[in-house]
């Protein structure tokens, strides 16, 4: 692939965290033509393996200005093309903290041509070289980004070209009927007649694999964005109790006076290697205390903003109607449960709603009873238990793509019902094919590729 962004200067960047006072070493990494005699002018060594490629040595990094030492470093060296990105790389392992790796960085910028890398430059020179498809530059930031295991092992397969090897089979089953559609169109003598029914069902066939890779997606989805599932019931009823309890903090104020909470209070979870948002809302009644009113507001909001809702009410009062109102604003399918609370005290209300009763957990959030089984139906109404097998989840941009991909193949359903000339369907399996080029990186623009590695973080 020949390069549509100019390649041939060098940058360098810290590719590690920066935190004050943590991380024992950080890592400076240079790539370009001219990282290694960069690096050469500010590292002092005595090694004689120094420079060599797939090599480390021990060395020092000084200022030039001053000739000053200013860290004890170890450097490796990456000799193109058998490097990340396919150019010389240099990595810079220096001690870690914020002051000394920034102050060897502004060395190297200062001290010789390098500049500082743009965000996600790294990948992008990597994708440039051909060194790997756009799929895995774009596994690499989920990876990176990934909040819990699911998501990592996920991305990892990414990384190793498992999104880019199931989009390709695709695209070579739909290069496969092109074929033999232009192979008619210049030697239709040589074959039978065109068996539309037969081309229908093979695409039909590509068909339901994209489709297979669209409701993968969209139904796991949360592995990475993580789910929220929000808090409502009346005031008094444990919201905020229970929100402690899930996160193990004081996070919420409980009080016994109803209307203690006013407005949204989130916690981000792990439970059972899913990502939740926790919300816990301000309890609804009827009021004329103005803050508690737009509390409410944000409450009734919450319903239609968030993924889960868990009602709660309290069991000693019973499940009344004003209850019953505010459930009904609640669709069904964002329902985890009704949860009953307070189980621990006497004066418990029978349930006599047999609309509701099957739903219902009885709890006691202050003595933590019910705890487990409530989780059970967390993860039950996700539907965690689908998601074993999940080999590759696809960015906004990937299903975009693939969906255009696919809107090709469904607008030949005309060519196929009304037998038009079958020549017609090259155009639109053409364009399927050249989505799917896009979703892999082959077919880009330079703005597009700006675009998406912008969205890198610096030193990757
Ligand atoms: N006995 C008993 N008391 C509980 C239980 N859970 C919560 N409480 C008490 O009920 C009162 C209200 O609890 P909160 O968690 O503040 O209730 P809330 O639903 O957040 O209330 P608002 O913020 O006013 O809407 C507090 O005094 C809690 O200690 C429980 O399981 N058993
Ligand atoms: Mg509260």
């Amino acid at each position: 692939m020949s390069p549509i962004i100019p390649l041939d200067d060098t940058i360098a960047a810290i590719a590690s965290a920066i935190t004050l006072g943590k991380g024992g070493i950080a890592v400076i990494r240079v790539s370009g033509p001219d990282a290694i005699n960069a690096c050469r002018r500010i590292v002092q060594t005595k090694s004689k393996k120094a420079w060599e490629s797939n090599r480390v040595f021990h060395g020092y990094a000084k200022d030039l200005e001053n000739e000053k030492l200013v860290d004890e470093i170890l450097i490796l060296v990456m000799r193109s093309p058998n490097s990340f990105t396919g150019e010389d790389i240099v990595e810079i392992h220096c001690h870690g903290g914020i002051i000394v790796v920034n102050r060897i960085l502004d060395i190297l910028l200062k001290s010789t041509h390098v500049r500082l890398a743009n965000p996600g430059e790294f990948s992008q020179r990597a994708f440039l070289n051909g060194k790997i498809d756009l799929t895995q530059a774009e596994s690499i930031n989920k990876l990176i980004n990934a909040n819990n295991i699911r998501a990592a092992e996920i991305a990892f397969k990414g990384i190793q070209g498992e999104l880019n090897n199931q989009i390709n089979l695709i695209k070579n089953s739909l290069i496969n009927q092109l074929a033999e559609i232009e192979a008619r169109v210049d030697f239709e003598e040589d074959f039978q007649e065109f068996d539309y029914d037969k081309f229908s069902k093979n695409l039909n066939i590509i068909k339901e694999k994209i489709n297979f890779l669209i409701e993968t997606t969209n139904r796991n989805r949360y592995i990475e964005n993580g789910i929220s599932i929000a808090l409502i019931g009346k005031t008094n009823v444990g919201k905020s109790s229970l929100l402690n309890l899930l996160s193990k903090q004081n996070k919420a104020i409980v009080t016994e006076i109803p209307g203690t909470t006013r407005d949204i209070i989130e916690v981000n979870l792990i439970i059972k290697d899913i990502p939740v948002r926790i919300i816990d809302t301000a309890g609804i009644r009827n009021t004329e205390d103005y803050i508690e009113k737009i509390g409410i507001k944000k409450s009734l909001e919450m319903i239609k903003e968030c993924d889960y809702v868990i009602y709660i009410f309290d069991l000693t009062i019973g499940l009344d109607k004003d209850d019953e109102e505010i459930i009904e604003k609640i669709p069904d399918k964002k329902l985890i449960s009704i949860l009953g609370n307070k189980k621990d005290l006497i004066k418990i209300k029978k349930i006599t709603n047999k609309k509701y009763s099957k739903n219902i957990i009885f709890m006691s959030i202050k003595e933590r009873q019910g705890e487990n089984l409530l989780t059970e139906k967390i993860i039950e109404k996700c539907g965690t238990k689908e998601y074993q097998d999940i080999e590759v989840l696809l960015n906004e941009r990937q299903m975009s793509n693939l969906k255009d991909s696919l809107k090709n193949l469904n607008d030949t359903s005309d060519i196929f019902d009304k037998k038009l000339p079958f020549d017609f369907l090259a155009i639109e399996i053409r364009d399927s094919i050249k989505n799917l080029a896009k979703l892999t990186g082959e077919e880009l623009t330079e703005e597009l590729l700006d675009n998406i590695f912008s969205k890198f973080c610096i030193g990757k």
